[in-house]
């Protein structure tokens, strides 16, 4: 009877890992045997490179520069080292010299976000100095052939908004599309390419669940209540520009960034069970959203949240797509962080807490694939101060790319993140993800020799 029964429950253990094993298998590639060295893109492959406002910019007043000054409960500064954005790379001064850094990549197309807390200081205030300026900078991109694709959110948002509550209410939303109508009609008649918010679920789960990021909250159901008004907010603001003047041509997509988790552990049940959820909360979420229209997270005792809007199905006409590294999660259930994150021996380490993983970017593609319509790869890019594995991490992560189109997956662009060295939110300016580096005492910006293999690969597959 007894042995009976654990033998069952033995059986039983094996059949739920297996599953997981065989559904979830974590893709390595044997890069010994891949030649990365030459890498072709169709013709007409849109090739740019990403910034935003507050890493970038200097002098923005908003949640961030708020939390830059604040330390946790433990008394631990928010940001490394007490760092502050401060005046950043000045790009609010120099975008003319950096638009020529641009176009000495090579590159035809710059992502870049405009800061809301600039344009609407306060809630009944529109800055025309602000509004100006972005318009001035969209002028000086088109002057020199590079399309301007355009974020309005990218996870900074004005004191005044911050202190309503921002996306913990869902009756804020309004708020957030009455902003993006009004850059909209600004700039719609010269910029095509609109993303709407850069990450909401590394807003929802940075902010809200590990406490990294602003408001530093740690509240799982709060954090699934600002995920699910963020993507509620993406699709009324998709909706509502649609209808405006330039609605009908614009390109309007929601950036998700795409990270796997993986069980540390291949036949620990806990270990699938925790990176399965945090799978479903980060990453199928948001998918399943945008492409049935229901929004579900269910983790009992944790986060519970059903949500059903149809208008979410189709509510991007490009899936953007930021792509870095996986993790791997181990189960700590009686420590309060309930997992820990770890790396393989062998595998190679980038200054952030991750890997080169490749064969991801490949994977995040498939993932992506599910929406039916083109994806671009809006961010991709390591930090590397010692500039040794830049290029391998660019010619690895581009093979992977290039592989993806050549077995007919539609993407259509590839935004390389950062042009320069710039302010890594919680990192502060430790974290080198520039093409270019920058000097922050001179500001002068240096190309670096791993940046050469982006360079090259871009020239050789760009029509001239
Ligand atoms: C993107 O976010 C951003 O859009 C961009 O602004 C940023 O500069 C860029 O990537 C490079 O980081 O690494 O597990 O310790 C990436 C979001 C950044 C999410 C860091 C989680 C910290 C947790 N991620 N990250 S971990």
């Amino acid at each position: 009877m007894i042995m009976g029964f654990i033998a069952s429950i033995v059986l039983l253990y094996i059949a739920i890992v297996a599953h997981f094993n065989y559904w979830y298998p974590e893709i390595r590639w044997d890069w010994n045997n891949i030649s990365t060295d030459d890498i072709s893109f169709p013709p007409g492959f849109v090739w740019g490179t990403a910034t935003a406002a507050h890493q970038v910019e200097g002098n923005c007043i908003n949640n961030w520069s708020e939390f830059e000054k604040g330390t946790k409960d433990d008394g631990k500064p928010n940001i490394k080292d007490n760092q502050q954005s401060g005046i950043a790379c000045d790009h609010w001064n120099k975008y003319p010299e950096d638009i020529d850094l641009i176009k000495k990549l090579g590159v035809s197309s710059y992502r870049f976000s405009v800061e809301w807390s600039k344009i609407q200081p306060e809630h009944d205030t529109y800055d025309m100095d602000a509004i100006n300026h972005y318009s001035k900078m969209i002028d000086a991109l088109l002057e020199n052939n590079i399309t301007p694709v355009l974020t309005l959110h990218h996870f900074t948002h004005p004191l005044w908004f911050e202190r309503l509550g921002a996306f913990e209410k869902e009756e804020n939303i309004a708020l957030f599309v009455s902003f993006c109508e009004r850059v909209f009609k600004e700039y719609s008649h010269k910029v095509q390419y609109w993303c709407t918010i850069n990450e909401p679920a590394v807003v929802s789960t940075q902010g809200y669940f590990s406490g990294m990021f602003p408001p530093g909250k740690q509240d799982p159901q709060l954090s699934a209540v600002v995920l699910k008004n963020m993507l509620e907010a993406h699709v009324q603001v998709y909706h509502r520009l649609k209808k405006m003047e330039n609605g009908s041509t614009a390109m309007i997509g929601l950036v998700k960034n795409i990270n796997h988790f993986e069980p540390w552990r291949r036949w620990h049940i806990i270990d699938w069970l925790i990176s399965q959820s945090v799978n479903r909360f980060f990453n199928d979420s948001t998918i399943d959203f945008l492409r049935t229209g229901k929004f579900s997270i269910r983790l009992p005792g944790l986060a519970w949240i059903v949500h059903y809007n149809p208008k979410a199905i189709g509510s991007t006409d490009f899936f953007g797509l930021n792509y870095y590294s996986h993790n791997h999660l181990k189960s700590n259930l009686f420590s309060k962080e309930l997992f820990s994150l770890h790396y393989k021996d062998g595998d190679i380490m980038t200054d952030m807490p991750y890997t080169i993983y490749g064969e991801g970017i490949y994977r995040a593609i498939k993932t992506g694939s599910v929406l039916n319509v083109p994806i671009i790869i809006t961010e991709n890019g390591v930090a590397d101060e010692m500039d040794d594995i830049r290029e391998l991490y660019i010619r690895r992560y581009l093979y992977a790319v290039s592989k993806a189109i050549s077995d007919g997956y539609d993407v259509s662009g590839y935004y390389y993140w950062s042009l320069m060295d710039n302010f890594e939110w919680a990192f502060g300016y430790d974290m080198k993800f520039g093409l270019y580096s920058v000097d922050r005492s001179s500001q002068e910006r240096t190309l670096r020799y791993g940046s050469k293999a982006f360079v090259e690969i871009v020239q050789k597959n760009s029509q001239s």
